[in-house]
């Protein structure tokens, strides 16, 4: 591998970029028009603009980043997340250019992308799933029948869902057929695929994830998990890495879980396999990642494994000759994200000018990030702005640096939800360890009491200071001759 095309933008961009020249690889940035300034265009080696801003019109656009490879003799893509980073055809389409893809085959990301299959692949592995229905559900009459069996809560999910479209909770069996529908239609006109399967509702699991690298001659590990119970609308607020909820035994067990499903569909490179685990430490499959997450970095922190060159190094097809047992696990981790958004106004996109950038410094504290002071948010694209990442021996230590670090970012000109942040890392519930997906939902009027307060507070001292400055001329101080 001599030249790697980056199929994204941001912060994961430029994280990829900075591997890719540490390994003596050159890069290829492709960007649209709302990025034509952005840092990871100028850290590329090379730049493409490949289109307007809108995604469909540039980072989603399978040609136009296949051509501008081709244009610059690029000879590998890495797709980062979100955007292409889990279609088939993208996958399909860089090998059929002749390139190298930079995560697994398009056959793992179909089987893994699809979650009732995702579910057989597991059930043949003899990984814990929850009760619910094999097949997507088709007669209403059977989807009762099944319910009751499976009992009361059932969750609908849609096989080919993801962020929660095409989800119902069902508490009444009544309510089933009608669900069913919606949550179908919600899936057929989402992902143009209306499958929808029915399973047991966990109703405050917690969120555990398991890190998966294998090479491409059947070795596969575990990097260990990372928790992501602290979660809004489906987008992880908070994670950290190893989980305060397990145990060295459980650990292996959810592990050893996780390399199977891997291994059912012959997978290759960086992915995560996602669990729920519910009050009595049962955990249950949910669904496989195929692609480097967001999140990764507390997971480096914890393994001293850089993750972006082991996704290279597998795509360059060497051998991984690591010892499970031999993976490391030291201290903890934690991961802020820092979204440009009001946390105040129902976590509204907050767009702007960053009239004011200064990031935190420190012995163990890692900022990924995108953008740098005087420089615009675009709208076209998510609110992620950077990831604040702290490393410290213990839990407790490590929330202590993330609240200093916290402390120490200077962002003007936009919202983000940073002061957010700041309430769950005081939060009884988080600092004991025992917060599950439900905790944002169960939280949240408290924070906006707490802010309430403290802007309550703060207007009060401005009219305390504004009648100061009218009246304190007629303050006569005494004056001694
Ligand atoms: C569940 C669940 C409880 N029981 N499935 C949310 C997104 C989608 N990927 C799956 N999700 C859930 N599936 C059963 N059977 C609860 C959730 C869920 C959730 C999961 C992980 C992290 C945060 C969450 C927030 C709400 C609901």
């Amino acid at each position: 591998m001599k030249k790697l095309l980056i199929a994204n933008r941001g912060e994961i961009a430029r994280r990829i970029i900075r591997t890719a020249h540490k390994m003596g690889i050159k890069t290829v940035a492709v960007f649209s028009e709302a990025d034509r300034n952005a840092l990871f265009v100028r850290e590329a080696y090379e730049a493409v603009c490949i289109g307007q801003a809108p995604s469909k019109e540039s980072y989603l656009n399978i040609e136009k980043i296949i051509a501008a490879a081709k244009q610059t003799q690029a000879d590998a893509v890495h797709p980062g997340y979100g955007f292409l980073s889990e279609r088939e055809a993208f996958s399909q389409a860089v090998e059929d250019a002749g390139l190298i893809f930079v995560g697994p085959s398009p056959n793992s990301i179909r089987l893994m992308g699809d979650k009732i299959s995702s579910k057989q692949c597991a059930r043949t592995m003899n990984v814990p799933l929850l009760p619910g229905t094999e097949n997507s559900v088709s007669d209403l009459a059977l989807a009762k029948t099944k319910a009751i069996e499976i009992g009361l809560p059932v969750i609908i999910k849609a096989s080919a869902g993801g962020g929660g479209k095409g989800m119902r909770i069902v508490y009444h069996v009544d309510q089933l057929e009608e669900q069913i529908g919606l949550a179908s239609r919600e899936a057929l006109s989402s992902f143009g695929d209306g499958s929808v399967f029915i399973e047991k509702y966990l109703p405050a699991p917690k969120h555990i994830e398991i890190q998966i690298i294998a090479d491409k001659h059947g070795n596969t590990f575990y990097f260990h998990e990372r928790e992501c119970s602290i979660q809004r609308r489906y987008q992880k607020v908070i994670e950290e890495a190893p989980s305060p909820s397990l145990n060295a035994q459980l650990r292996k067990e959810i592990g050893e879980a996780a390399v199977r499903i891997a291994q059912s569909c012959n997978y290759s490179g960086a992915g995560t396999v996602e669990f729920l685990l519910d009050e009595s430490m049962n955990f249950y499959f949910m669904e496989m990642n195929t692609r480097l997450q967001v999140e990764h970095p507390v997971t480096e922190m914890i393994t001293g494994y850089d993750l972006v060159e082991l996704q290279i190094k597998i795509a360059r097809n060497e051998v991984l000759s690591f010892k499970q047992s031999e993976i490391p696990m030291n201290g903890h981790a934690i991961e802020a994200r820092i979204n440009a958004e009001d946390p105040n106004s129902e976590f509204l996109p907050s767009i702007g000018v960053l009239t004011e950038y200064e990031i935190p410094q420190g012995v163990g504290v890692r900022v990924d990030d995108a953008y740098m002071k005087g420089q615009e948010i675009p709208i076209h694209y998510d609110s992620m702005i950077a990831k604040l990442i702290v490393h410290a021996q213990d839990r407790r230590m490590a929330i202590e640096k993330m609240k200093d670090a916290l402390h120490d970012y200077r962002i003007e000109g936009v919202n983000t939800i940073i002061p957010y942040t700041q309430f769950i890392l005081n939060h009884e519930e988080f600092i004991q360890g025992t917060m599950t997906t439900k905790f944002v939902e169960h939280t949240f009027q408290e924070f906006l009491n707490s802010s309430m307060d403290l802007e309550e507070s703060e207007a009060a001292s401005l009219v305390a200071f504004y009648h100061f400055l009218r009246e304190y001329k007629k303050v006569k101080v005494p004056t001694r001759k």
